[in-house]
């Protein structure tokens, strides 16, 4: 059986290193060297593959992508019918994700951007004390990132509240649903964090709208993907002061270009999707697991669902 892999250049051969260390007899593939298509039954793609090379594999019968987020598989033309996708759960994934969000999470809760700003200016203020049970924090998603960011939160005293699509509990999260949930959430979130999945539904969910439904002031933080700001409704808010900063590690399009006015934005921190960063190493174990098992037609693990997108 081989394995199509298909990623950024730099990372291809850690890629192939970590899956043989776990298997040798594996016939690991890397695009474009892909020999003969029909022997390819297995892909291993990030985001810059074109789908439509995924249809010159008649024998292709999983895909599996290379990070927690699946988007840039579903996307159009999607994978090729019959294809089964999995996802990546990785616990060095979802500690770096919560890194990231309590960084950021701090930073706004402690005023780091306006002291900083002040020692640029050689200005002793004090600002007025922050308050931890006082500053509430909303997480759109509640899925294996969310719920960690969220329960670290939690755990240092924030209020914490929760969004998801469907009804979800979570111990000392304040969970809401569906669209009326959304409006009654969010004039609640001091600080908004996005971690939804990218999907139809929640493509552009940061807008004017539902940035305007924030309390006046509100910091907002996207570790998801850029496909869900608006980034003109951004702007505006950040401009008219509705939304008092913002931390954004996702964008769309990646690379941000040179020119984008988040670059230089005084109120907007910018990070090169670099907030959870897939270790090959760490992950080798569930992907060479799947493939075994898509060899001895056992049941896949970590499979997406198709029709809801993630
Ligand atoms: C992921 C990502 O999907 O890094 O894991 O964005």
């Amino acid at each position: 059986m081989a394995v199509l892999l298909s990623t950024k250049p730099a990372v291809m051969e850690e890629w192939r290193a970590a899956l043989l260390a776990l298997d040798p007899t594996l016939d690991i593939r890397l695009y474009p060297e892909v020999g003969a298509p029909q022997d390819i039954e297995a892909a291993i793609c990030w985001t810059s593959h074109d789908l439509a090379d995924l249809r010159r594999y008649p024998r292709l019968r999983l895909l599996i992508s290379m990070g927690a987020g699946v988007d840039h598989l579903l996307r159009p033309p999607g994978p090729p019918p019959g294809v089964a996708v999995a996802r990546l759960k990785d616990e060095l994934l979802t500690t770096a994700m919560g890194e990231w969000v309590l960084l950021n999470v701090l930073r706004f809760h402690r005023q780091d951007l306006e002291y900083r700003d002040q020692q640029r200016q050689r200005i002793w203020r004090e600002l007025p004390a922050p308050e931890t049970a006082r500053r509430r924090v909303g997480f759109l998603g509640l899925g294996e990132l969310g719920a960690h960011a969220a329960g670290l939160c939690r755990s240092l005293g924030f209020p914490v509240l929760g969004w998801t699509r469907t009804p979800r509990s979570l111990p000392g999260v304040e969970c809401f649903h569906g669209p009326e949930g959304l409006a009654a959430m969010l004039p609640r979130c001091d600080i908004l964090v996005c971690l939804l999945p990218l999907t139809p539904q929640t493509r552009g969910i940061l807008n004017a709208r539902t940035l305007s439904l924030l309390p006046r002031g509100a910091y907002v933080i996207n570790g998801a993907r850029g496909g869900h700001v608006v980034d003109a409704d951004l702007l505006a808010a950040l401009e008219s002061g509705q939304v008092a900063a913002a931390a954004l590690d996702v964008f769309d399009p990646e690379p941000l270009p040179p020119d984008h006015p988040y670059w230089t934005h005084p109120r907007v921190i910018v990070t090169p999707h670099a907030a959870s960063i897939t270790i090959p190493r760490s992950v080798a174990p569930q992907v060479v697991e799947n493939l075994v098992r898509l060899r001895e037609g056992r049941p896949l693990i970590h499979l997406v669902d198709l029709a809801r997108g993630y």
